[in-house]
């Protein structure tokens, strides 16, 4: 250490005696000690704080809304994952964008106006890099336990019997949806295998350019369908593909919410369901390729992504360069597992950022727009729809609050304000009776219906008994009857089959008047409602309807190499598009299975289901974070 010579002082100790030398130094070695403590009682905005304390020091993110203590025993902190500073960046900057690595909109007004936001993203991908790869890295313990996990099961996966009923004609019905599966499954094998979809009618493979390069959609999709079916010769052969062909390092342009419903959500339920590490090891890698469309100033991803580079930017058509409310609105289910999995909180805090972007945003009559600018965290426009572009972000909030096991009261609190909104605003009745979803532009409505919007009964009928008492028993006939007018959008066509979107106006009920409306592309989300509200009412009916689908999709979309969606739902000179969906398989035939099946085949007190119909298992922190060893592991 140099000491300058003070005027009038000697060098030789700057004219002090050794022992009060001795006395200083003692009480300026206290007086620093003091300081650098008394940060720890500084309130948590101050920058000061922000500067020395890492996020190891600070309360983590809780998941949900779980108390602190909960969320600080299950997640590890970056500095346990063993988290460094990116070479040659400042420690002290790293450590405060550490802290809070999502984005707050406080912090990036601050930011923005003072110009360091561009700065602020760089770093931050340099650290969601940098801890993802720690993250990952072998040397960090594994603490994910699956055999804890699966003794916090209520019910084993596959139920009792697999989920076979007593009813014979119901077995019958449910073996018929198996023969369904295992020819669209042989076709998309012997013409497509390892190609994103099956073009039945050509006998080739498609594969699209939704899934950045990924290839293996309908393998991904499948993995759980076949496993629950027990077809295990089929679900093997998909396993071994998993295992030796899915590359995960393609350097293309990806739909973000795409890859994340199908593929993340599809090995993600591969794990839960079979234990394999090597899903867990591939989806978590998949899930650090997917951060980058975060590092936006809002924290609002964007809509596309490239798998290689990071680099990401919204959809073309996407008004002002916004991004989609049914995108980035529907990954909070499978980023909190990821968390779960990988024990590396990132991924929770990714969504969770977006929700309080969401709560501090005025919302026009309480309505969520569909586009929202990941720059401003403005809303681009006022269209509001509970079909496209804003469907499963409404189902994310009940299910994000049933997946942690009823204790995220926030999703639950957006869930219900949501849906008084769309109440008051969208549900409409037709003269006729049917009650429906119109879509809202800036207060008009257009009395539209689409065939995505018809998931909403079975959405509301799972949030039912949660909501106010004496709103229950209303919300279960709501869902019921929005299921019914959907199932009426089925039986006014000709083949038994739904529209892409059906209309309440110019006399017309329940029925397409546009012509580019007329198409059905083998959807889900018809089935999907009959297959929540019978296990909700146990009403015979919905099996009934779920029949009367299976066989209009044998007659209409059963071709001679697997099944097609068709053009025109209104003639019955079939007119194939040649596409077999890869949800098909996931969800369409998945929800006629469990439809046919007993409610323990994946019970819905353990499970919720994906947009893509992909299990994911309600999180019961109490019981995962209980030191004392499992004694009720459930037998299958
Ligand atoms: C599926 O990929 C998902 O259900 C998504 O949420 C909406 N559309 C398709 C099926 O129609």
């Amino acid at each position: 250490m140099v000491f300058r010579k003070l005027p009038g002082v000697s060098a030789s100790g700057m004219g002090l005696r050794l022992s009060q030398k001795f006395v200083f130094l003692l009480f300026l070695s206290g007086l620093v000690t003091l300081c650098f403590g008394a940060l720890f009682f500084l309130p948590d905005s101050v920058r000061l704080k922000r500067i020395f304390l890492s996020k190891t020091e600070t309360q983590p993110v809780t998941v949900g809304s779980g108390s602190e203590n909960d969320a600080r025993e299950h997640m590890k902190r970056p500095k346990e994952q063993g988290m460094t500073p990116a070479k040659g960046e400042s420690s002290t900057k790293l450590k405060s964008l550490i802290r809070k690595p999502s984005v707050s909109h406080e912090a990036t007004e601050e930011r923005l106006a003072s110009g360091k936001a561009q700065e602020d993203l760089t770093l931050l991908r340099l650290i969601t890099e940098s801890a993802s790869v720690k993250a990952s890295s072998s040397d960090h313990p594994d603490t994910f336990s699956y055999n804890k996990f699966k003794g916090c099961l209520l019910k084993p996966p596959l139920g009792r019997d697999g989920g076979q009923t007593s009813d014979p004609t119901t077995n019958e019905r449910r073996e018929k949806v198996k023969e369904m599966m295992k020819f669209a499954w042989d076709n998309y094998k012997r013409y497509a295998w390892g190609k994103n979809e099956l073009r039945p009618l050509t006998k080739n493979g498609h594969i699209g350019n939704m899934f950045g390069g990924l290839r293996g959609a309908s393998i991904i999709d499948s993995l759980d369908t076949l496993y629950i079916m027990g077809l295990m010769e089929e679900y093997n052969d998909a396993k071994e593909w998993v295992q030796t062909s899915l590359d995960l390092n393609s350097n293309g342009e990806a739909s973000l919410f795409e890859v994340n419903i199908r593929y993340v959500g599809g090995l993600l339920s591969a794990y839960y369901l079979t234990g394999e590490e090597f899903y867990k090891k591939k989806v978590v890698e998949l899930g650090e390729k997917l951060l980058p469309a975060f590092n936006t100033p809002t924290g609002i991803p964007r809509g596309v992504i490239n798998l290689g580079s990071g680099t990401s930017w919204s959809w073309g058509w996407a008004s002002a360069g916004s991004s989609i409310l049914a995108e980035f609105g529907t990954l909070h289910l499978e980023f909190v597992h990821l968390s779960e999995l990988s024990r590396n909180p990132i991924y929770t805090e990714k969504v969770m950022n977006i929700r309080k972007v969401l709560n501090k945003i005025e919302k026009p009559h309480g309505l969520y727009p569909n586009f929202l600018s990941p720059v401003s965290g403005n809303w681009v426009q006022h269209h509001v729809s509970i079909g496209g572009l804003g469907d499963s972000f409404y189902e994310y909030l009940i299910k994000s609050y049933l997946m942690s096991d009823k204790s995220d009261d926030d999703a639950k609190k957006m869930y219900y304000g949501a849906l008084e909104a769309i109440e008051a605003n969208l549900v409409q009745k037709s003269p006729g009776g049917l009650t429906y979803m119109a879509e809202w532009r800036g207060g008009i409505l257009d009395h539209k219906m689409g065939h995505l919007a018809c998931f909403s009964g079975g959405m509301i009928g799972i949030g039912a008994d949660d909501g106010e008492p004496e709103k229950r028993q209303h919300y279960l006939d709501l869902a019921a009857e929005i299921t019914h007018t959907c199932h009426e959008s089925y039986t006014r066509s000709a083949t038994k089959l739904g529209p892409e979107a059906f209309r309440f106006d110019s006399g017309g009920e329940a029925t397409a008047t546009r012509l580019n409306d007329r198409y059905y592309i083998l959807r889900p989300e018809v089935i999907e409602s009959y297959m929540y509200m019978w296990r909700l009412t146990h009403d015979p009916k919905y099996r009934e309807w779920g029949w009367e689908a299976v066989q209009a999709l044998e007659q209409h979309c059963r071709v001679e190499s697997g099944f097609s969606g068709i053009r025109d739902v209104y003639t019955l000179t079939a007119s194939h598009d040649n596409m077999q969906q890869s949800f098909f398989l996931s969800e369409t035939l998945k929800y006629l299975y469990l439809l046919f099946s007993d409610d323990d085949l994946l019970s819905l007190e353990d499970w919720v289901f994906n947009t893509e119909a992909h299990p994911l298992p309600i999180i019961r922190r109490s019981c995962l974070e209980d030191p004392a060893p499992q004694d009720k592991t459930v037998s299958e």
